[in-house]
């Protein structure tokens, strides 16, 4: 399916009619005026301009989706990292030009008051981001698409480093409002929570449950409009708040309770107060869980409520309308509240009711961390969920009879697969409840999705052949090269025509510059301009001084062990031993840039930005360097942040151990950019590696097999440690005081997880292979033209990782929709 996609009308808007709308806000809505107005205010006034466009093309979509009947995308997350929106909803209106235009001749600056906008961190990384690059796609394509999720008040802390330490500080992103936001009272939903469930006996002696929940709360919800491409289509992100229900509290007040009620007001008000920082990990924590149920349930009751409308009580039609997508098992608890809705409320019999729900859900996988496996104690259920409990019994008794029909008497599998882990503790298993519960499982990346059935579910693939399948991820290239940088996207224009944020796969035809000198020169002046307006930024944040032309190294990510940044560390830890040993040892000088946020209680990860901040220290203050080597260890990693590095990277850091990192949507937007990757064959590496070509990637490691092999023989860091000089040298000089003075030991930690820890990770395994990956890199960049046709060729073959590609993907194997275009 191709997007036919013309300019839309707000393009050809004269900058007159922005200006005067501009100015209009400022005085009507803001009450302030040009003499007056700052640079937030400013921001404020623009932002209420473009909304007036966003809204009347919101009103137009809904409409037509109400009209056509459409069958719609319902994508259920628990995390979308939206980042700014000013410079994506001009870009996606057509109108950055004329704005930058309108406001200049106000006398304003539009990049400046931009970076007035807090960024929407409503999510932890890579999985919150996806979901933001799909909704951007989805409204892109036409595609009648709802997402849902949760309005945290508090979104993915904000990190400052403190004599070299994460601090985390709470983000408050609404402290000042949100212009593109709209609250909607008017579909406010309550949730019940708590409490037992009654069995009752019907006139015919049929049993019925009856749920007396012991708390209800308010979910209110904040849609959030999202603009394709082409400024046609606006779907719309609704986010739920909660809030204590009045009418609830009241008997407590009136009872002399003001303060039990205010007690529960507040326990209320907690649900949407804050997005877990956990990257990966299960977090088992009750409010967690209900986090999980409220904006699942607040999601559902919306869907349903708009399928009634349209189709009164006659569910026949409803998973021919609504398709719901399930990013990860966070909101797997989806499937038995549908199941409740259907059996007590609308009172369908069990089989009706499973038919109907296990043709609505579908589930992606993100992860196949074992620590990453959400499960939840059953008493926690029982508490907090006594009917979902008593479904999921059910659920799981009649899939434990399938399961005795084709391995009978097998009671190893029946355990292996069952929903309840049995145990010192009884567990619900989240990911075996969605695959059950789902018509369709997809991973994220080729190599991602095989693992998933041979590995992770391989006899739920047995039983439903066709239920397990890939899609790889991709990121939308209006953010991440259109928006983010200017200067590339022109010079692509000049060249192949501005189709190419539609249609990503025609910047194949910048190959066919990839020789030509000028092109050459052109690309990588760019790309220089980049790095020099990087390098301001980074002495901004950092008080250090980076040199433009130095090759600019970059991992930005969250803070991982399977990640590795410490592999990188440990590399850079070599390069400045050798630079000791031999001051003329040949190296091309290099900016080491990170970016992480480490899981406030991830101690080894806070361990790693505390090291890497101090060899940054040692190694840029040792004149003896010669400024060959800086680190960066940039604070406060964010998308509004990466939208800066990314365009001004030469290598792209993707090291993880290979099979943990599932897809990765940083290697696709840094090579976008013109970046090299230096990475391993694991997620989407792999398929970037197959589109660009071996010759213009530095694949080094063990691959997945490699490393099973590994494991399998038993796998020893300690021989590698006394083997090789260099790396034993790097680990005990981690022991010294030598980068952290007065404190010997303090970088200890990490010498002790890679060798009494087993290096789980297999960093010290894959160092040597590190590092001849990478004095590949540097010999590669030497070579000026050689370098440059290599960075024009990553651009050129990044056609795939299009979001558009992704969502299609989706369409065709998944959800099965139609586009519905607005006028
Ligand atoms: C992740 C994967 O780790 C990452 O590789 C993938 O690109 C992303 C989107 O599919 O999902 N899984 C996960 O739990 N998180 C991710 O970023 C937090």
């Amino acid at each position: 399916m191709s997007a036919k996609k013309s300019v839309s009308k707000t393009a050809s808007l004269p900058k007159k009619a922005i200006k005067d709308a501009i100015v209009r806000h400022l005085h009507c809505s803001l009450g302030t005026d040009e003499n007056k107005a700052d640079n937030h205010a400013w921001w404020k006034a623009t932002c209420a301009s473009i909304q007036e466009h966003v809204l009347e093309q919101l009103r137009k979509t809904q409409k037509s989706h109400y009209f056509n009947d459409t069958r719609a995308v319902h994508y259920f997350s628990a995390e979308f990292l939206m980042g700014r929106l000013m410079s994506n909803n001009l870009h996606n209106l057509g109108l950055f030009e004329q704005t930058d235009q309108a406001l200049k001749e106000l006398g304003v600056n539009l990049t400046d008051i931009m970076e007035e906008e807090p960024d929407m961190a409503l999510g932890n990384g890579g999985l919150g981001r996806l979901a933001a690059c799909f909704i951007d796609s989805l409204a892109t394509l036409d595609m009648p698409a709802v997402g849902y999720g949760l309005h945290y008040e508090h979104g993915l802390f904000r990190q400052e480093i403190k004599n070299g330490e994460q601090i985390e500080r709470p983000d408050s992103w609404r402290d000042y409002g949100n212009p593109w936001e709209i609250c909607r009272p008017e579909s406010i939903q309550e949730i019940p929570l708590y409490g037992y469930v009654e069995t009752k006996y019907g006139e015919n002696g049929e049993i019925k449950k009856e749920w007396h929940p012991g708390l209800i709360v308010k979910g209110l919800p904040w849609d959030i409009p999202v603009v394709g491409y082409g400024g046609k289509t606006v779907n719309v992100l609704r986010l739920w708040q909660s809030q204590a229900s009045s009418y609830f509290n009241w008997d407590v007040f009136n009872a002399g309770g003001y303060v039990d009620a205010q007690k529960e007001n507040v326990q209320a008000e907690t649900i949407s107060k804050v997005l877990y920082p956990n990257d990966e990990t299960e977090a088992g924590k009750e409010l967690r869980l209900i986090q999980q149920y409220f904006f699942s349930a607040c999601s559902l009751k919306d869907i349903i409520r708009r399928y009634k409308r349209a189709h009164g009580n006659n569910w026949s039609r409803f998973s021919s309308q609504v398709v719901i997508q399930l990013n990860d098992t966070h909101p797997a608890i989806a499937i038995p509240e549908l199941m409740r809705i259907l059996l007590d409320r609308a009172e369908l019999d069990w089989d009706s009711a499973w038919q109907i729900c296990s043709k609505t859900f579908a589930y992606t996988n993100h992860t196949l961390l074992p620590e990453a496996l959400e499960k939840w104690p059953a008493r926690m259920f029982e508490k907090i969920l006594p009917r979902h409990l008593e479904i999921i019994y059910e659920i799981n008794h009649r899939f434990m009879v399938e399961v005795e029909k084709m391995w009978p008497g097998n009671n190893a599998i029946k355990q292996k697969l069952s929903i309840i882990e049995e145990g010192n503790e009884k567990m619900i298993r989240m990911g075996n409840l969605s695959v059950i519960g789902s018509f369709k499982v997809n991973g994220v990346a080729e190599i991602h999705s095989s693992l998933v059935k041979k590995n992770l579910f391989p006899e739920f693939d047995k039983m439903w052949p066709e239920k397990l399948t890939n899609v790889t991820n991709g990121i939308t290239p209006r953010r991440w090269l259109k928006a983010c940088n200017p200067k590339l996207s022109a010079l692509i224009d000049e060249k192949i025509g501005n189709d190419w944020p539609l249609h990503l796969d025609k910047l194949e035809q910048l190959s066919q510059f990839a020789d030509n000198t000028k092109f050459q020169k052109q690309f990588m002046k760019i790309k220089h301009e980049n790095k020099v307006a990087l390098a301001k930024e980074v002495l901004v944040l950092t008080g250090i001084e980076i040199n433009p032309k130095a090759i600019f190294d970059v991992q930005i990510k969250r803070l991982h062990e399977y990640k590795r940044q410490h592999l990188n560390l440990l590399h850079i830890m070599a390069l400045y031993r050798r630079l000791l040993e031999n001051p003329n040892y040949d190296m091309q000088p290099r900016v080491f840039i990170f970016g992480a946020k480490a899981a406030p209680s991830y101690k080894l990860a806070k361990d790693i930005i505390y090291a890497i901040n101090q060899v940054a220290d040692k190694v840029n203050n040792d004149k003896r360097v010669n400024g060959k080597i800086k680190v960066v260890f940039l604070p406060n990693y964010r998308v509004s942040l990466a939208e800066k590095i990314i365009p001004a990277a030469d290598i792209s850091e993707q090291i993880s151990t290979a099979g943990l990192e599932a897809s990765g949507t940083g290697n696709m937007k840094l090579s976008l950019n013109g970046a090299l990757t230096v990475g391993t064959l694991d997620g989407a590496n792999i398929e970037i590696a197959e589109e660009v070509g071996d010759e213009n990637i530095f694949i080094f490691g063990l691959n997945v097999n490699e490393v099973h092999e590994l494991d399998k023989v038993g796998y020893n860091p300690f021989d590698i440690y006394y083997n090789n000089k260099e790396i034993k040298a790097v680990l005990d000089w981690l022991e010294t005081d030598y980068f952290t003075p007065g404190k010997p030991g303090a970088l200890a930690s990490l010498k002790r997880s890679l060798l009494e820890g087993g290096d789980q990770y297999k960093v010290l395994a894959d160092f040597e292979s590190y590092s001849d990956a990478q004095q590949k890199a540097n010999k590669a960049f030497g070579d000026k033209s050689r370098w440059a046709k290599m960075a024009i060729l990553n651009t050129a073959r990044m056609g795939k990782f299009t979001s558009d590609r992704a969502i299609n993907d989706y369409v065709e194997k998944i959800w099965k929709l139609q586009p519905c275009t607005v006028e």
